[in-house]
């Protein structure tokens, strides 16, 4: 051991593959929406330790995975904010190799949570050899560090218990608010579908995409799967779709269809901000 006025030599020692349980983090972690800090105050804190976009690479050790994180987005700025504080310390002790995409919907037209999502996936990939994609809301917090934003064998739920819904799964089913699919689980349900326009139903289609395909849904027990959810009311442009449960009896006729492989879009914007790369999208949304 080093005797503390001893400068530890300067090896160019190769490094290691990261540990499957990092070794930094805490467990339990307390989380309120009170704190009234700027978006510049969240960038002093943390910025130093990111590459502009929002990129992070652990220096400790080689990142067992390359993880985007896919943030679908328009209109939420208060809840970027919290959740940029939150997230970026918890995402460096999980020892990533990440970078924050928030994809942000042009226009007034009505939203297309889905939609965004593939469009991340597809903007992601042209920056990065990513193989990993954690896909979460804009106003979802993990209470506990151990829940990890990477990919499993299986498709991935990682909101399972949310204080909106008394920190119980709302059914058993449920695929809603955080989830991580690696490259391959994606390419293999075709991505998510296009067509739920506004509120509701998405989830459950990517639900039953994944199970169509073979594969089970992988999740953390019910204390580390904790999460807090900023209190919000509903969008405009964002209203209940009532075609979208109609929708859901189709899936499995559609998912090969309505995917990745029909998604069209085109870019408006790119911002690179040191916490996030902020992406404008025009997704076609009806008026
Ligand atoms: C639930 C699910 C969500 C999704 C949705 C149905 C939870 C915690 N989440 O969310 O995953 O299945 O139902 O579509 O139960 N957004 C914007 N601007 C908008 C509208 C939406 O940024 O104008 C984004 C934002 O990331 C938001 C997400 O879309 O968190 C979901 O929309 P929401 O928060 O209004 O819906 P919520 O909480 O009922
Ligand atoms: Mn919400």
């Amino acid at each position: 051991s080093l005797k503390n006025t001893e400068v530890p030599a300067l090896t160019n020692k190769t490094l290691e593959l990261c540990p499957d349980t990092p070794p930094q983090l805490v467990g339990p972690l307390y989380v309120d929406f009170k704190n009234k800090q700027t978006l510049d105050e969240v960038r002093e804190k943390v910025g130093s330790s990111l590459q502009k976009g929002g990129r992070y690479k652990t220096p400790d050790c080689i990142s067992r995975q390359k993880v985007a994180i896919i943030i679908p987005f328009r209109n939420r700025h208060e809840h970027l904010k919290h959740w940029l504080f939150y997230l970026h310390p918890i995402l460096m002790r999980q020892q990533l190799d990440y970078g924050v995409y928030v994809i942000n919907q042009d226009g007034e037209g009505v939203f297309n949570r889905a939609k965004l999502m593939n469009t991340g996936y597809f903007e992601a990939l042209k920056e990065y050899d990513y193989e990993c994609f954690v896909f979460s809301d804009i106003d979802l917090v993990p209470m506990d560090d151990r829940n990890l934003y990477r990919c499993f064998d299986n498709p991935r739920h990682l909101a399972v218990a949310m204080d909106k819904f008394n920190f119980h799964l709302p059914y058993k089913t449920y695929f809603g608010g955080v989830s991580s699919l690696s490259k391959s689980q994606f390419l293999k349900i075709n991505g998510f579908p296009n067509s739920y326009w506004g509120w509701g139903g998405e989830d459950d289609d990517i639900y039953k995409r994944i199970v169509f395909h073979g594969m089970s849904i992988s999740r953390p027990d019910s204390v580390i799967g904790k999460y807090r959810m900023i209190k919000h009311v509903r969008d405009l442009h964002n209203e209940a779709n009532p075609h979208n449960p109609d929708k859901l009896r189709k899936t499995h006729s559609t998912m090969d269809k309505d995917g990745i492989n029909s998604l069209k879009y085109t870019v408006k914007e790119i911002v690179k901000d040191v916490l996030y790369t902020f992406i404008s999208v025009d997704i076609q949304a009806p008026p």
